[in-house]
């Protein structure tokens, strides 16, 4: 199963929440701050009035509702501490907004006077910061240098007209090092005045995030820099990461930000993309060009489109392979080619979170069931209609199908394949000999005598039982 969506619970959470608003909050001096915590995606937010645009559908998350109130777009996040569930079997304590991590993604039209109320749940004071928005200085969130810090308690107001259309993100400049290490963030869409710009059959947008939260534990450690072990797509890892179903020939376009501590070179499978936006605006196509992977740099956004003209189940990752891992893969100890079987017990009792890998690599560790601690995720995991898939972090799929409903978002499942067209095993004679460099020298595995998967006999592990 690659993604365990709800989404029928997901559009009555939707339901749920612009009725609240429309309802009885309509009158409130404030607007209700609507919440959830479901990480369910909801299905895209619809213009109810104004102008018509195609809105986004937020990977794991949801769009913030709002109210009009005279020519103002009313919003109202609320900064809170949350629970986070990173992928079924692991979930953690962090911070964000109306109930979840990211917070809810902010959609509004180009030239919209928006209204955004800010109140502070947290334990210690925040700002929200609009991040590759053109505003008045005084809206630009900088706690201590553009506004006093929002204390503890306590409701501000942002107030600006949004002059460009394009995509941003919001997060605090106000204890940031905490703050963001601890979820503080979200989307911010800005559609085009002219619905006809830009416009694509299918809209998603996310921002990746990173935590280093020790295996067992629930809290992000803070102050770490370097050393993540959690990769997201907004705070959820493979297969907790929805998947992307688009109808074939779509025209495709998918937003993503960066508030992680490093570079993200995401990679698309089976297309050619273009990057046509970036957080500060739509990229003229005379400046575009063909890709397969683009680098998202940190505290930026780039947004590709794509046609989705080749039906199938496309991997869409991070390609640094560390982050397609999960907190377990972290510790390993490389033992690839060593026949000594003994020293993998060594290495595990000496270390107990250490997991020393095989020697004939870390394949296997997708089809066991290892002992791990509560609260943890196996480091690759996920399985596909041909077995494990080994991946974790940052991995979704792009399912591109014939004859998809324009708003069905749900996973249509497995690609079925027509027959022929897997690869497949045939007889080594039909092969023929495989040519090898003049001069190279044999593999070092023909030497060495053949020995089993060490690890497969330590205690607790036993094979993953496939149905
Ligand atoms: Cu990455």
């Amino acid at each position: 199963m690659l993604s365990r969506r709800h989404f029928l619970q997901g559009s009555a959470v939707a339901l749920a929440t612009v009725s609240a608003v429309s309802g009885r909050a309509q009158a409130a001096a404030i607007p209700e701050a609507p919440t959830t915590s479901s990480p369910a995606m909801q299905p895209p937010l619809a213009p109810a009035n104004g102008q018509d645009y195609q809105p986004v559908v937020t990977l794991n998350g949801w769009t913030l509702p709002w109210r009009m109130n005279g020519d103002w777009k009313e919003f109202h996040l609320v900064a809170e501490p949350v629970t986070r569930e990173f992928a079924p079997g692991m979930t953690a304590n962090l911070w964000g907004y109306n109930g979840q991590t990211p917070g809810p993604t902010i959609e509004a039209v180009e030239g919209d006077k928006v209204r955004i109320y800010v109140t502070n749940k947290l334990p210690e004071h925040t700002t929200v910061h609009w991040h590759g928005m053109l505003l008045p200085n005084g809206m630009d969130g900088v706690g201590g240098l553009t506004q006093p810090h929002i204390p503890v308690g306590k409701t501000f107001v942002y107030e600006f007209q949004l002059t460009k259309s394009g995509t941003f993100m919001y997060h605090p400049h106000s204890d940031e090092m905490v703050q963001m290490a601890m979820g503080m963030m979200g989307s911010f869409v800005v559609h085009p005045k002219d619905p006809s710009l830009h416009r694509v059959d299918r809209d998603f947008v996310f921002i990746m995030s990173a935590y280093d939260i020790e295996p067992g534990a629930s809290l992000p450690k803070v102050a770490e820099m370097t050393d993540f072990n959690l990769w997201t797509f907004n705070a959820r890892v493979f297969p907790g990461i929805d998947v992307m179903p688009v109808g074939l020939n779509d025209r495709v376009r998918v937003r993503i930000g960066n508030l992680t501590m490093t570079n993200h070179p995401i990679h698309l499978h089976g297309h050619d993309f273009r990057v046509t936006l970036t957080d500060g605006g739509w990229v003229p196509e005379s400046a575009q060009w063909p890709e397969v992977t683009t680098d998202v740099p940190v505290g930026a956004v780039r947004g590709i489109e794509v046609i989705a003209n080749a039906p199938g189940d496309w991997a869409f990752h991070c390609h640094k392979s560390h982050h397609t891992m999960n907190a377990m893969g972290h510790n390993v100890v490389n033992l690839i080619g060593l026949p000594e079987r003994a020293l993998a017990k060594v290495v595990t009792t000496a270390a107990p979170t250490t997991m020393a890998m095989g020697t004939d690599g870390m394949a296997m560790m997708g089809e066991m069931q290892m002992p791990l601690p509560t609260n943890t995720l196996p480091m690759m995991t996920g399985t596909g209609q041909f077995g494990p898939i080994e991946m974790g972090g940052m991995f979704t799929v792009l399912k591109v199908r014939e004859g998809l409903a324009p708003n069905d978002y749900r996973d249509p499942g497995p690609y079925q394949f027509p027959p022929g067209t897997v690869a497949h095993e045939v007889e080594v004679a039909d092969a023929g000999e495989a040519p090898r460099q003049p001069g190279a020298s044999d593999s070092p595995k023909k030497e060495m005598p053949k020995m089993d998967m060490p690890g497969t006999d330590m205690p607790g592990m036993k094979h993953h039982d496939h149905h």
